[in-house]
């Protein structure tokens, strides 16, 4: 077997990608990657070692959310970051080892994980090295399904954190977590008690890091309100963003003011429109398209350059006609696209972008109308006494939480089924890219209420448990579960790990998870998942509304 890769919903057959990812990951990227996670964990416990010292090592706590972003599913695809990225970690690791050694500090090697102790001569032994460091390096299969847990959930973590990080928000406490969730799944010692115990933490950290991040856009950006967005196009040439970064959406339209070119979000990044302080540019003129694994035709029609700022990216075929427009920053990256760095101020330069996008074509319209959104938990809270009046009369019987990923695969069409069969009486609170399966449905309002009440992207699904945690004070409940609340969630990469986690650590219980569960779920592991907090599969769309309705 080349590869074996299980984070990601859409894995091969359901089991593993072993030859190469669905996604598009070659076998070389993955055991980069592979390698690359393996040197996080080693560095990660020198990182604990020098903070029972005192030294909190603010570098190291970058350079590790970093390198795990960089791993989750469709953000980076440019092996040549991996090796690199790799080669720095290893010398982060050595840098603390000297600096230990200078203080008179002595870390016991003899103790260390392989992990650790690995210095490799040359970037050939990267090569050499995957086979034996990947997922399946760890034999029992509930201990690895826990550790992998724990990774994703942990890889989640460190997206928020990085979008916050860059709008000027850190917590410590959450990089140490990070380190020792790392360093925990290198211990053969732990049993798998102790394991579900730190996935479980793992989702209080998960509530934690997802507050902070939105502390950090709310207070940078304003507070989102209900906005409508255009999804047509207008005759400027225009630039597509795309991924869940703010500061760099920010930077991107103060760079292109009175520039002659447009702004459209795509994907995730299409709750930008909902801050006040991106409404004030003129220039910033609506969303194009749908959820990421449809930009191979949209970005076709779109005609002007891309930026990601993360994930989703689909690497283009080789003869895509928007081959040559596609920009990554941050996290992400594409062989053979533009990278655009930040200098040593923070600052990114997006001028090469703004000239490309000047001499291609305006958009091409390929839908017309607005939708609706900016329903995030200040905004529901500015209106809860019409949702709660709502409740009370019977207008509005039951919320569902319908947040999280989209994806390619055709049994997804259950959450638009789902969608169009719920009876009118009832309201589908949503977060993450899983809403272009209904956001442009003519679902209707009850007096005034939006029947898809969108919160913003995947990582403001913590608004949505903001909100059901304030109803559930309204209606003076003791338990969040005696909500009329549903949650019907779509995962697809890892940020719906931590989001998932995190709402089992509120308490909230009986979560259907789909399209399919979690193939690095060993049974064993998922029957604590159902025994312990009721999470479902999917069924059929009309014997699951049966269910949630009863
Ligand atoms: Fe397969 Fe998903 Fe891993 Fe890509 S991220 S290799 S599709 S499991
Ligand atoms: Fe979507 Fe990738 Fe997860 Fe942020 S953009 S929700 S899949």
């Amino acid at each position: 077997m080349s590869m074996f890769c299980f984070q990601c919903q859409e894995t091969a057959k359901g089991v593993g990608c072993t030859i190469a990812g669905v996604c598009g990951k070659k076998e070389d990227l993955a055991q980069m990657q592979d390698v690359l996670i393996y040197v996080l964990k080693g560095l990660s416990i020198y990182a604990i070692e020098a903070r029972k010292h005192g030294k909190e090592n603010d570098v190291v706590n970058k350079f590790v959310f970093d390198g795990l972003f960089m791993t989750i599913t469709n953000a980076n695809f440019d092996k040549a970051r991996f090796v690199e990225k790799i080669s720095e970690g290893i010398k982060l690791r050595q840098d603390i080892e000297v600096d230990l050694d200078k203080a008179g500090i002595k870390i016991d090697k003899s103790k260390l994980h392989h992990s650790a102790l690995w210095n490799p001569m040359s970037t050939k032994e990267y090569e050499l090295m995957a086979p034996s460091v990947g997922v399946l390096s760890t034999n029992n299969e509930d201990i690895r399904s826990l550790r992998e847990l724990l990774v994703y959930g942990i890889k989640g973590m460190a997206a928020y954190a990085e979008h916050a990080f860059n709008l000027g928000y850190t917590d410590n406490n959450l990089f140490k977590f990070m380190q020792e969730g790392l360093a925990a799944t290198t211990n053969n010692n732990l049993t798998a008690e102790e394991l579900v115990a730190l996935v479980l933490e793992c989702g209080s950290k998960g509530v934690s890091v997802m507050a902070l991040l939105d502390k950090a856009n709310t207070s940078t950006y304003g507070n989102p309100e209900i906005s409508k967005v255009n999804i047509g196009v207008k005759g400027n040439p225009g630039i597509l963003i795309s991924g869940h970064d703010l500061k760099d959406m920010e930077e991107l339209l103060k760079q292109t003011e009175n520039s002659g070119v447009d702004i459209y979000t795509h994907s995730e990044m299409l709750p930008a429109h909902y801050y006040p302080a991106f409404k004030k540019y003129k220039h910033f003129v609506g969303n194009y398209g749908n959820a990421w694994w449809k930009q191979r035709e949209e970005f076709a029609t779109f005609n002007g350059p891309i930026l990601f700022t993360t994930n989703c990216i689909v690497p283009p075929p080789a003869n895509a006609v928007y081959k040559d427009k596609i920009y990554t920053t941050g996290a992400s990256g594409l062989d053979g696209a533009t990278h655009i760095t930040a200098n040593a101020h923070g600052k990114k330069d997006f001028s090469m972008i703004i000239e490309h996008a000047k001499k291609c074509a305006p958009p091409t319209e390929i839908e017309k109308g607005e939708i609706i959104g900016g329903f995030a938990h200040n905004q529901v809270i500015a209106l809860a006494d019409k949702v709660v009046d709502a409740v009370k009369s019977g207008a509005i019987r039951k919320f569902f939480v319908m947040a999280g990923c989209d994806g390619r695969m055709k049994t997804r069409d259950y959450y638009t089924e789902f969608a169009e069969k719920l009876p009118k009486d009832t309201v589908i609170l949503t977060a993450g890219c899983a809403k272009y399966r209904y956001n442009k449905l003519q679902l209707g309002d009850i007096g005034g209420i939006p029947r898809v009440l969108d919160a913003g992207q995947c990582n403001d699904s913590y608004s949505l448990a903001v909100i059901a945690l304030k109803l559930k004070e309204v209606f003076e409940l003791n338990d969040v579960n005696d909500l009329p609340i549903a949650y019907n969630i779509a995962w697809y990469e890892q940020k719906a790990v931590i989001v998932l986690l995190a709402l089992l650590s509120l308490g909230v219980k009986n979560i259907h998870l789909g399209p399919t569960l979690p193939a690095f779920l060993s049974p064993n592991v998922a029957k604590v998942l159902v025994e312990k907090f009721g999470i479902a599969p999917i069924g059929s769309v009309d014997e699951d509304m049966k269910i949630f309705l009863n």
